[in-house]
């Protein structure tokens, strides 16, 4: 049986991958870079600066910046975002989420935030979910951001398991591979033909269960 559950936080726990959508296309108008959903799904749970140099770089605008105006862009588009999210609240918690926290501190299980987003902790405060996670892994602190392993890696050893011991659960595909990676067991939340068929994947976060859970687990 495993013994944690690793979260991934936009898209899996509340809707905010939008709102980065959002966020990273408003600051693309403005560059003249247009950014549709199909490219989206190759920012998601990528970092805030590997986001706008993959931007960049998909204008031809990688070499029209320098560093500082870099940290500018990338701090504009980050201010947008955290307006965005100002009322998030318990409301926002995408269905299931909740009781599958519950289910997971019945059972003694580990509860883990394995997010690349510097604004985890706040949105998790909005949501009023802080209380449910024994660690929240500092995206700050990690060497290499995902598809690397390092955040889940982290998680798993904030709350004392191996990550072969764990379930990491991502709605994109640089956080899949970085499960992998880490060596832990992924379950996906979205399109199976976008993350892949070789893994589980839900399409709503109501059938995420505790029950669903260890069946991904036994038949592994
Ligand atoms: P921030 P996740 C990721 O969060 C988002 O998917 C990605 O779109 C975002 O660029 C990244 O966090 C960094 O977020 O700019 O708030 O630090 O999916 O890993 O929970
Ligand atoms: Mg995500």
């Amino acid at each position: 049986m495993f013994k944690a559950v690793l979260f991934d936080l936009d898209g899996v726990i509340t809707d905010t991958a939008e709102y980065h959508f959002l966020a990273w296309k408003k600051l693309g108008d403005e560059l003249g870079i247009s950014i549709d959903r199909e490219f989206n799904e190759q920012l998601k749970g990528v970092s805030r600066t590997e986001s706008l140099q993959r931007i960049l770089a998909s204008g031809g605008r990688e070499h029209d910046f320098s560093a500082e105006e870099f940290d500018d862009l990338a701090k504009r588009k980050n201010d947008n975002y955290v307006e965005m999210i100002q009322d998030v609240s318990s409301n926002d918690v995408y269905p299931g989420i909740l009781e599958l926290l519950e289910e997971l501190k019945e059972h003694g299980l580990k509860i883990a935030l394995a997010s690349a987003s510097k604004n985890g902790p706040l949105l998790l405060d909005k949501m009023t979910l802080t209380d449910y996670f024994d660690v929240i892994a500092d995206p700050a602190k990690v060497a290499e951001g995902k598809p690397a392993p390092d955040i889940f890696l982290a998680a798993a050893a904030g709350v004392g398991v191996n990550a072969d011991e764990a379930i990491g659960i991502e709605d994109a595909q640089a956080g899949i591979q970085a499960i992998k990676a880490a060596g832990a067991l992924p379950i996906g939340v979205g399109e199976s033909d976008v993350l892949g068929n070789d893994i589980s994947v839900v399409k709503d976060t109501s059938e995420l269960t505790l029950d669903y859970l260890k069946k991904v687990w036994n038949k592994r």
